[in-house]
């Protein structure tokens, strides 16, 4: 496809970023899929995973598997070593003040759960409010919903409006002295939405709450620094960060976290244990209970080594050139209508095509070796406030292209024909 030169030399080659030269490091990237190259447009499911990553975790297995805080022998100092490093890698990653404000949980819907159910299971009661958005993943939604049917506490709701932003004066309107917590998606994964998270905590502290912030979507698009950004709780997924499924990060303030009981008990949670009276572990593994995805820990060191090296400010800029050139090539296509088109946005296009049903779509465009993903994304109220019962959604890494963009405007066009 032809599109005006302005665009192209945003995206291609011409930005000097190596795209080509990235994309050897994702084997999976190399493979063909029904006979076509494959395309890979569901990062916002979960990411692809560089060799690097791998690597790293196949030597764990093979050297030095073992597990951690318990072994005197080599492998488990070997492996405990390898697990408190990658801490520290991720430490510095998001900008955290002390190694224990970092906390490994299984993903960000556990992050969620463990401070919905340790700080505000032991916090609210009755009558508090806690906010969050419409445009939640249910992630961010259930776990709040099970909070206030245990404590009483009331679920309040910012709206959005057609673009898919927030709506701040809602917001101001719905913060008061009953509000305990706000809790908020940094990027959308519905809409690509990127929400004001330094704003939205400072109006939240100024009236008295803690917030948390959803960063599923955040962390493999933009630099994280919780310094800056000041929220309370923030937690993202390892597998979404090209690192492995089953591991994620929950940062949490250390005055709040020390402050919090733990979430689950069991092993390395403990200092000391009688049937009398268990005295916790200190942080970070108090919230640590049992033996860890050792692995994952790992993995996801390596994964952000790997991301930090390739550098989130050039892929910010890479994937905002690469995210224009396809809202701009899908303008093109009749009968196509973006859900989504917030003035700050990141690395997500969530349409609909008239006469074709997201899942329809979806099927044809995998003919084609085209992954992307259809349906709810896990963010109902976000289709029921656009009135639809579903999008298709291409999500986009550092790693596509435009003329993968070409192929997916391609694959579109052959759908329309097909339901003609
Ligand atoms: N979104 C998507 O295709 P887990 O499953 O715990 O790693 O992440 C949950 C989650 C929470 N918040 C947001 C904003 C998310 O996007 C996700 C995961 C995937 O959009 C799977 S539904």
């Amino acid at each position: 496809m032809n599109y005006p030169q302005a665009v192209q030399a945003d995206t291609g080659p011409a930005t000097g970023f190596p795209v080509e030269t990235y994309r050897q490091d994702f084997p999976i990237l190399e493979q063909t899929v029904r006979d076509m190259p494959l395309v890979y447009l569901d990062n916002a499911a979960t990411a692809q995973k560089p060799r690097q990553v791998i690597e790293v975790l196949d030597d764990y297995y093979r050297s030095y598997n073992s597990n951690i805080h318990r072994g005197v022998h080599t492998l488990s100092e070997l492996a405990t070593d390898a697990y408190e490093t990658a801490r520290k890698k991720i430490q510095r990653f998001i900008n955290a003040e002390s190694l224990q404000e970092v906390i490994f949980v299984r993903g960000t819907t556990e992050g969620i759960n463990l401070v919905a159910q340790s700080y505000g299971r032991s916090r609210l009661g009755a009558g508090d409010e806690i906010i969050v958005s419409t445009m939640e993943h249910h992630s961010n939604i259930v776990p709040w919903q099970l909070l206030c049917e245990q404590t009483g506490a009331v679920l309040k709701v910012i709206p959005i409006n057609d673009a898919g932003e927030l709506d701040m004066d809602e917001y101001k309107n719905l913060l008061n002295e009953r509000t305990r917590i706000v809790a908020i998606v940094h990027i959308s994964n519905a809409l690509g939405t990127i929400n004001p998270i330094a704003e939205i905590t400072g109006q939240a502290h100024a009236a008295g709450a803690v917030v948390v912030i959803d960063g599923a979507q955040a962390a493999p698009h933009t630099k994280l620094d919780m310094a800056a950004l000041d929220c309370d709780f923030y937690t993202f997924s390892g597998h979404k960060l090209f690192g492995p499924t089953g591991i994620g990060v929950l940062y949490g303030k250390q005055a709040l976290l020390e402050d919090m009981p733990p979430y689950h008990g069991g092993g390395d949670m403990i200092k000391m244990v009688t049937f009398e009276k268990t005295l916790y572990n200190d942080l970070p593994y108090k919230f640590e209970a049992g033996t860890p995805y050792i692995a994952g820990v790992i993995g996801l060191g390596a994964a952000v080594d790997y991301v930090s090296d390739v550098d989130l400010d050039r892929i910010h800029d890479y994937e905002h050139g690469l995210l224009r050139y396809a809202a701009e090539a899908a303008a093109t296509v009749p009968g196509l209508r973006l859900i989504g088109t917030a003035a700050d946005k990141a690395s997500i296009l969530s349409f609909v095509v008239d006469g074709i049903h997201p899942h329809d779509l979806g099927t044809i465009l995998d003919h084609d070796g085209i992954a992307i993903r259809t349906g709810h994304h896990c963010a109902m109220p976000v289709m029921e406030r656009f009135g639809i019962p579903a999008t298709a959604r291409a999500s986009f890494a550092f790693y596509n292209t435009t003329e993968e963009v070409d192929k997916l405007v391609a694959g579109i066009d052959k759908a329309k024909n097909i339901f003609k």
